[in-house]
């Protein structure tokens, strides 16, 4: 049989109210991570490396950054040629521009109509993970279900962020249940502390993704969501299928980061993804090129490291540093410094997370805190380390806590 032609959907347009801060002015998937990223650049490098090119990125939610981010990195780039196409809510159909991701795609009916493909593929744009979607792909073709939605193992005490699936009792195949998170879930017979979480990435026939967002846009009672109300609509059909993720093996990956998949959909878990890649062994290796992941190229010099003074020469372990970094006579540790970062003489930064252009002053100190882009730390300075006097100043302290400290402000003295 020929190769399906397959159009690949990300969905972009999440609100992410639950990573504020960091989304007070940027689109969920447009948020920095691992120093040179932003989130989406997993789903999309995901997708080019699974061979599939023909792109839609649905953007939605101040996508200004995120937009830019695409053109400079994925539309422009020699790599993509012009075939990650961002389509912003407003420019799509009727003023309902702030449904949820069915409607998105509804909108969006043009582009399959265009692209006529065989497969759609629709993906999430908020998880950091290494797939090789073709391997589904596969199976979905096998199967003969019409849909077929990736799962993963995750703890029970998540199970209301996920839509949750219960496989059929006689096929494994296939899905039997399927909640949108509930609040009473049960974990699984083998291990009554997980449960089969969605991934939010879905493979359709193209004609029944079509027929299934259509019928849905003329139902009045329906959130217009994919996980709310398409998936169970299929599920309710028999016709869903389930991709096991625990079967995709990616290139290149190590046994401690194969099935490596994270939501970061709070500020804690955003923050321990970010801890993930930096240890020896990392639990989500970066370092992976039968694998690579693709982002914007900064054109910034490399990174420098100043010896600046004989009692406190500057320097950087177990951490992240990207181009355009100066740690000049300041102390790094478990930490992401983003491009263009500064760390000044006497300073010390742990376990943290910087933004683009963040400067430490001299001898001020940064513990398990995110510095958003451009935020200055004052000489002297201190932050993350008295939970109490960072609320009163107006930071963000999370359940874990993780400080974070908005855009551009300025930590005081
Ligand atoms: P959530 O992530 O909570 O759960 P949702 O808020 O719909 O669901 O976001 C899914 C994806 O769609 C995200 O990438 C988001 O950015 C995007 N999105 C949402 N509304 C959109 C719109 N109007 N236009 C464009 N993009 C939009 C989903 C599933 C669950 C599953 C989890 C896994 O519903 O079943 O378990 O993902 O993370």
């Amino acid at each position: 049989m020929a190769a399906p032609r397959v159009l690949a959907i990300v969905l972009a347009g999440g609100e992410g109210k639950r990573l504020m801060p960091l989304t007070v002015d940027r689109a969920k998937p447009a948020v920095p991570f691992g120093g040179i990223y932003r989130l989406i650049d997993f789903a999309l490098s995901n997708i080019v490396n699974s061979g599939y090119l023909r792109i839609v990125v649905l953007t939605q939610y101040k996508s200004h950054s995120l937009d830019r981010h695409i053109a400079k990195t994925w539309r422009m780039s020699n790599l993509l040629g012009n075939y990650v196409a961002p389509v912003p809510a407003q420019q799509r159909v009727g003023k309902h521009w702030f449904l949820g991701s069915a409607d998105a795609v509804y909108q969006s009916l043009n582009l399959i109509d265009d692209e006529r493909p065989d497969i759609v593929v629709i993906v999430g744009a908020d998880n950091i993970y290494r797939m090789d979607f073709s391997q589904m792909v596969e199976q979905h073709i096998d199967s003969g279900f019409p849909l077929t939605v990736a799962g993963i193992r995750q703890p029970l005490s998540m199970a209301d962020q996920f839509g949750v699936i219960q496989a059929d009792r006689d096929n494994p195949h296939k899905i039997g249940e399927f909640l949108e998170k509930p609040t009473d879930a049960v974990g699984l017979a083998d291990s009554p502390d997980e449960i089969l979480a969605s991934m939010g990435n879905y493979v359709f026939d193209a004609d029944a993704l079509v027929e299934a967002v259509t019928s849905d846009a003329k139902d009045d009672s329906s959130k217009h969501d994919m996980g709310g109300s398409i998936v169970p609509a299929f599920v309710a059909d028999g016709a869903a299928g389930l991709y096991d993720f625990t079967f995709n093996d990616v290139p290149g990956s190590t046994d401690r980061d194969r099935n490596y998949w994270r939501d970061v959909g709070t500020v804690d878990a955003y923050y321990e993804a970010n801890q993930d890649l930096i240890s020896v062994y990392p639990v989500f290796n970066l370092y992976n090129d039968d694998w690579p992941l693709f982002t914007g190229y900064t054109g910034l010099p490399p990174a420098k490291f100043v010896y600046a003074h004989r009692e406190r020469l500057g320097h950087a372990l177990d951490s992240l540093v990207s181009p355009g970094v100066i740690v000049s006579g300041g102390e790094v540790i478990g930490s992401v410094l983003s491009p263009g970062t500064r760390v000044n003489s006497w300073s010390s930064v742990r376990d943290s997370v910087l933004f683009d252009g963040v400067d430490v002053g001299r001898n001020a100190t940064v513990n398990r805190t995110i510095l958003d882009k451009n935020v200055k730390v004052a000489p002297g300075a201190r932050v993350g380390l008295d939970h109490e006097h960072d609320r009163a100043r107006g930071f963000t302290v999370t359940e874990s806590g993780i400080t974070v400290v908005p855009k551009g402000w300025t930590v005081e003295r």
